[in-house]
């Protein structure tokens, strides 16, 4: 399987993550993708491509053009507020108050995010755009032929909604590879996240479409982030009813039980005729993870790649969290080299 990667990732390498209190170095890390893509080349899984180029247009396809704009800008607007540190909203339009875009930029931190343990850095937008196109590339991959192909996305993109940032999340990889795959000619496209978290921000981008149906495996949000979204009981609305379901899973959660969820969530892929399957990959579920709770183990990650491949979809996999380094990159490879042999 070929992996598409970009070294501009490493221009996001923010140094403050707010978490539990304190301000630590971010568990979204540089390492992270050197990690997986050390497995990819041990294991000899395929050729390791640079992304191409397919600019701002599909990008803009599934975002808001103001919330792009802030994007791009929010760093130098935030250093000539003379601000010392990196950029972390402190205050945000909740309940009753006015939803407009305020002028001065701590306003805009918090109009634009739905969390603040991402602080914003310089090369932020430069590393989210380069991800994106990687997982433009790899659409590009599956729309050429590919059985499967890997999107090696740095920063990761579940939790960006059309125009909010957070959850270490900017720009929506696999939505952006979502609408691009239908661009490309698919009628129906799945998103299947089976990162640990919920993915809101997809699920936000298509609840009222009928031409990609969004399916989510994750810690229940009444326990885990991002807490308010991903209940069981939102199953989209107007012509997206029916097309958004969401396996809410308890603390503890070992992998006969999520791979049950999964066979679940691949069955209604396969009601919904879809023609390409995205997977949002993010391998937080590890029974190691330092933040989650699911009870999965390196071998798990084998049988589940397998499963997916019993589909028979062209696979684009993109990648999305996953904090215990040393594991990361194994258990990555594991789903891929599962979905290969399966
Ligand atoms: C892409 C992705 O996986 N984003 C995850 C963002 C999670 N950010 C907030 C996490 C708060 C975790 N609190 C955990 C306490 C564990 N002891
Ligand atoms: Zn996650």
């Amino acid at each position: 399987m070929e992996t598409i990667y970009s070294e501009k990732h490493k221009l996001r390498d923010a140094q403050t993550e707010l978490y539990g209190g304190q301000l630590v170095y971010p568990h979204e890390r540089p390492s992270r993708a050197e990690y997986v893509l050390n497995r990819v080349k041990d294991s000899e899984l395929g050729a390791v491509t640079s992304p191409e180029d397919f600019g701002m247009d599909p990008i803009l396809a599934v975002h808001q053009p103001d919330f792009v704009s802030f994007l791009q800008t929010v760093w130098d607007e935030w250093k000539a507020a003379g601000m010392k540190g990196e950029a972390i909203p402190t205050t945000w339009p909740a309940r009753r108050m006015v939803q407009k875009c305020p002028n001065f930029i701590d306003g805009k931190l918090g109009y634009y995010s739905l969390a603040c343990e991402t602080s914003i850095s310089e090369g932020t937008w430069e590393a989210a755009y380069a991800s994106a196109q990687v997982a433009l590339t790899g659409a590009k991959r599956l729309n050429d032929g590919a059985k499967g192909v890997f999107s090696l996305c740095r920063p990761p993109g579940h939790h960006a909604t059309t125009d909010l940032y957070g959850g270490f999340c900017f720009l929506n990889n696999a939505g952006i590879a979502a609408q691009e795959t239908l661009n490309n000619g698919a009628k129906r496209v799945a998103i299947v996240d089976v990162d640990f978290h919920h993915g809101n921000g997809s699920q936000d981008m298509f609840y009222q479409r009928d031409d990609v149906l969004f399916i989510s495996l994750h810690g229940d949000p009444m326990e885990a982030f991002p807490h308010f979204l991903g209940h069981a009981d939102e199953k989209g609305e107007g012509a997206g009813e029916g097309f958004n379901f969401n396996y809410p899973l308890q603390p503890g959660t070992p992998f006969s039980a999520w791979r049950e969820a999964l066979a679940d969530a691949l069955n209604k892929v396969k009601e919904f005729g879809a023609e390409a399957l995205i997977i949002s990959l993010g391998v937080d579920t590890f029974e190691n993870d330092p933040i989650s709770f699911f009870k999965l183990a390196s071998d798990d990650f084998i049988t589940y790649g397998e499963d997916i491949a019993k589909l028979g979809l062209p696979t684009h996999f993109v990648m999305e969290g996953g904090y215990d380094v040393d594991e990361i990159g194994i258990n990555t490879v594991n789903v891929l080299q599962g979905f290969e042999g399966g």
